[in-house]
């Protein structure tokens, strides 16, 4: 069995890889992986092994068709994490979400039929159905993305599904919810808030904090991912969360108190333009078609990665210092 998978060197691509190559997918210990990773600054090449018997690093784009077709043959299947990913980016230069999100995925399908690859998982995001009052979305849920990241999303999820229409290429879809876990980038919410709490420094919640988002650890999506590559339907989507419906506010005084930070370094700061109120999502269709059951208990979960944060602290200093020379995400003052 031979894997490809992109965007390995990122948050969730790099714990798939990580619990592939330790064995823990069972029937895949002896898989080997190839990844492909830019190392964008959200990517990172020590968020894998050094060196490993079963895995080959590629850097490079999946934008790259010569390089796509090169690499592909002979691989049973792909999984496609690589994606610019922050929703504040988008805002600020929407340019590369459209060219790797939307021009990468189709790059990719196109050298996947060129290569006879027999199956492809891509990686999408509850993010493509917008925002929801109440309720919760169903796969069968009209896309209204409000961001240009979501519309690049949910434009590469279209493209994906006429991939399977046009070329029958055996492509599934998982959209999962908001994913939290050890390795995350500190310019998204959990990992930026844990990292200036520990160091004493304020922290910027937008708006009045009360966006509600559904969190779901990194494991747990993970097995998502591949329960989803080796027993989903061809042409399908997948919704992936676990129900933990936290507003904004909820989950910041959480990261104080887990911090043991003083709740005054909380500064409320402009809302994020377009900032979508609510996500929920309905998973019952994989829960019952492919038997996923998340295991992270979410207070456990949560706990357990303040305490990876506050044990790493060489891992996210100098992620946090490529990405903060990059561009200023964090609000003046702040
Ligand atoms: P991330 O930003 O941490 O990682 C993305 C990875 O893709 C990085 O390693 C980066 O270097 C790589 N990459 C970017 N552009 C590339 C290109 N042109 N060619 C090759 N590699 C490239 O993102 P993440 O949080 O790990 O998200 C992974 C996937 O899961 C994305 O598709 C995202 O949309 C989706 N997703 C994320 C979440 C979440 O909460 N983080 C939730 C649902 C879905
Ligand atoms: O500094 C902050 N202050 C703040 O209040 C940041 C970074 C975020 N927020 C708010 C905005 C959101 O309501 O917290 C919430 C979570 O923000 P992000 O971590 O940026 O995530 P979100 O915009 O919800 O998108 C995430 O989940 C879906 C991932 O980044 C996407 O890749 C995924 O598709």
């Amino acid at each position: 069995m031979r894997l490809f998978v992109t965007g390995g060197a990122g948050f969730i691509g790099s714990h798939y890889v990580r619990t592939l190559l330790s064995g823990g997918f069972p029937g895949y210990e002896h898989a080997d992986v190839t990844v492909l990773d830019k190392l964008t600054y959200a990517g990172n090449r020590a968020n894998l092994p050094a060196d490993h018997p079963r895995l080959r690093f590629v850097a490079g784009d999946v934008c790259d068709r010569a390089l796509l077709l090169d690499l592909l043959p002979g691989h049973d299947a792909v999984v496609h994490f690589a994606a610019e990913s922050h929703v504040d980016r988008s805002l600020a230069d929407a340019s590369p979400f459209v060219r790797t999100n939307v021009g990468g995925t189709q790059t990719l399908l196109d050298a996947c039929v060129a290569s006879r690859v027999q199956r492809v998982v891509h990686i999408s995001t509850d993010e493509v159905y917008g925002s929801i009052a109440e309720g919760a979305w169903t796969e069968e849920w009209p896309l209204l993305p409000n961001s240009p990241y979501a519309a690049s999303k949910a434009a590469a999820d279209l493209v994906a599904r006429s991939y399977w229409r046009s070329h029958r290429l055996d492509v599934s879809i998982t959209r999962c919810s908001n994913n939290y876990g050890p390795y995350q980038h500190p310019e998204k919410l959990i990992p930026r808030f844990v990292t200036r709490l520990l160091r004493g420094r304020p922290v910027p919640l937008y708006g009045d904090g009360g966006n509600v988002r559904e969190w779901l650890h990194v494991a747990d999506h993970c097995r998502a991912v591949h329960l989803v590559l080796t027993r989903g339907r061809a042409g399908e989507i997948y919704n992936v969360g676990q129900g933990n419906e936290r507003t904004n506010r909820q989950m910041t005084d959480a990261l104080v108190r887990l911090c043991g930070a003083d709740p005054g370094l909380v500064r409320t700061v402009p809302d994020r333009k377009g900032h979508d109120l609510r996500y929920a999502l309905d998973d019952t269709k994989i829960r019952e078609e492919l038997g996923y059951a998340p295991a992270v208990p979410f207070e456990r979960g949560l706990a357990e990665v303040v305490d990876w944060y506050r044990e790493n602290t060489g891992w996210w200093e100098s992620a946090r210092d490529a990405a903060e020379s990059a561009v200023r995400l964090t609000p003046a003052g702040v």
